[in-house]
């Protein structure tokens, strides 16, 4: 296989890392923990401690996390401006594909959205998105329907793709639904451990710390010493952007070995891309596993709604899952190419709200702090797209505040899950814009697993590379903190 000189950067750069990810991932340091047994990691395959402040669990009424949140006021769904007439009536057909309902084949019924499962978590990608936006998680309880989806895998990696080993039974993703006689997976249970620290001004705060626990497994065993990862859909804005700025630009700020010594790295996540058969830049999720944003979509196809497509054509079960292998498929592939073209080119086109920093002076003095914190170091302010067809999105200079790399963010944060090059406690810097948008109703769900209820509560979960900024926070003083926090209401 031949290299591109910029690959064999990729890689370079991803091998020193690994290295330096050893001597760092286990770091318990995050911050003065008052109810954690600091020696279990936060692995979700089982609860750490059922003491002290372990809230009363999954007898919890699942009740709410079954309701969809559709009165939430609709914030991303603008097209970016500038679209032709032709890219605008494309916008408008993908949104109707965002939002619609996949059902069961039937007989030798067959419409062009039928397909769903036999194994799935959500029958339309809206319900995981609401208003292209990000769904609550509840902090208690079930979580069938809750836009919380559950990766499962063995320790270790495909020799080849670096991917994450599958289950042979329940494959890569738990499946809390099903179709026809087909059985779902199991039942996922949230819980928390509430954590109470304070700011360094005596101000007392308390962050929930979540667990997930696989309760029912209704195909028999998981292998022994599996690993899960819990994660939220997050709202999806300006990927056409992110997905046009050159890989040159995104490694330019690698330091996996921290030359400079600022206490932060920053690697790029080698993924390997099934349509070019080898190993690139990932881009997409939470830990930046995925290179296309086609790809992010048939996947969700693939692993959310059970449907196939030309680039995943399998349905999502084992070859140990008689009852699901048996359902009636919903054609060769169930999402036809067109559709998924059309649904990529909406979420390409959505737009990026404008922030709105400049009409507060509180705002605009909380973004020289987020510089003073190092915020910036990873949620780099700016950065350019390259040449698109769409012209609206060519060559522009954005300003997402990611740089779209993986950072260690300490061990309270961890999966203690390898993801292509990330390990456990690496995620990719969550771009922030949109961020004061994000409805408020006091259960944001920020963060990969959606834990932090509050802006003010993300920043508090910072650990590993950046704690650093974490102490600046903490340490402010309240009015610096409010301007700070002003700032992000503001994006
Ligand atoms: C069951 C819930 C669920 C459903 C249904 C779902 N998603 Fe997602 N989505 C997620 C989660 C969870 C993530 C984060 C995945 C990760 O980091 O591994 C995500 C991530 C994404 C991303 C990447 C976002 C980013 O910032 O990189 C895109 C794009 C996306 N989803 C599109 C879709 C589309 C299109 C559909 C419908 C075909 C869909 N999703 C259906 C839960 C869902
Ligand atoms: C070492 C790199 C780094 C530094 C420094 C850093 N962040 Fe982050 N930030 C991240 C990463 C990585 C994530 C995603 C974590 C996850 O996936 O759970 C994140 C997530 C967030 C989120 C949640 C976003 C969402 O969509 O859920 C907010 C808010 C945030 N950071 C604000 C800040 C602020 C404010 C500062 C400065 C006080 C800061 N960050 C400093 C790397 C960093
Ligand atoms: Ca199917
Ligand atoms: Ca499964
Ligand atoms: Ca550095």
């Amino acid at each position: 296989m031949s290299r591109s000189p910029l690959l064999s950067a990729l890689l370079f750069a991803t091998g020193l890392a690994l290295a330096i990810a050893a001597c760092t991932s286990g770091d318990p340091v995050a911050f003065p923990s008052t109810t954690l047994p600091t020696s279990t990691p936060p692995s979700t395959e089982s609860s750490p401690t059922a003491t002290s402040e372990t809230a009363a669990t999954e007898a919890g009424a699942p009740a709410e996390s079954t309701v969809l949140d559709s009165e939430l006021p609709i914030v991303f769904a603008d097209p970016v401006s500038g679209l032709d007439d032709a890219e605008l009536a494309e916008f408008i057909s993908g949104q109707a594909f965002f939002d619609e309902v996949w059902t069961p084949v039937e007989g030798a019924g067959r419409s062009d959205s039928d397909g769903l499962g036999p194994l799935f978590n959500a029958n339309s990608c809206v319900a995981c998105h609401p208003s292209t936006g990000r769904r609550q998680v509840p902090p208690q309880g079930e979580l069938t329907t809750s836009g919380l989806v559950v990766r499962i895998s063995l320790p270790g990696a495909d020799p080849l793709t670096g991917a994450p080993l599958a289950d042979p039974v329940y494959g890569d993703q738990l499946q809390d639904r099903a179709t026809g006689t087909s059985e779902a997976e199991g039942t996922v249970f949230t819980n928390y451990v509430v954590q109470r620290a304070a700011y360094g001004d005596g101000t007392p705060y308390e962050i929930l710390w979540p667990t997930v626990n696989i309760r029912s497994r209704n195909h028999g065993p998981i292998t022994e010493g599996f690993r899960t990862s819990a994660r939220i859909g997050s709202q999806m804005i300006g990927m056409g952007l992110l997905e046009l700025v050159p890989d040159e630009q995104i490694l330019e700020w690698v330091d996996a070995n921290d030359a400079n010594n600022d206490g932060i790295s920053g690697r790029p996540n080698a993924v390997w891309n099934p349509q070019t058969n080898q190993i690139e830049l990932g881009r997409f999720g939470w830990k930046a596993n995925v290179v296309e944003l086609d790809q992010q979509i048939a996947q969700a196809f693939h692993g959310d709604l059970g449907v196939t497509s030309s680039l995943v054509p399998n349905e999502n079960c084992t070859s140990a899952q008689d009852d699901c292998t048996d359902e009636l498929s919903g054609g060769t592939v169930e999402v036809s190419d067109e559709k998924l073209n059309t649904i990529t080119n909406y979420l390409r086109t959505l737009g990026v709200p404008p922030p709105r920093t400049a009409e507060s002076e509180e705002a605009q003095r909380g973004e020289q702090h987020f510089r003073e914190f190092g915020c910036a170091t990873c949620h780099r302010e700016t950065m350019t797209t390259g040449a698109s067809d769409i012209e609206a999105l060519s060559n522009q200079e954005i300003r997402p505040y990611s740089d779209m790399l993986l950072h260690d963010m300490g061990f309270d944060m961890s999966d203690s899950r390898q993801d292509f090059s990330a390990s456990g406690v690496e995620w990719r810097t969550a771009p922030l814009w949109g961020l004061g948008l994000v409805p408020v109703d006091g259960d944001r769900g920020l963060l990969h697993d959606g834990r932090a209820r509050t802006i003010e509560e993300a920043i508090l979960w910072h650990g590993g590379e950046g704690r650093g900024s974490r102490a600046a926070f903490l340490n402010a003083e309240l009015s610096k903190r409010m301007e700070l926090l002003a700032f992000l209401e503001s994006l």
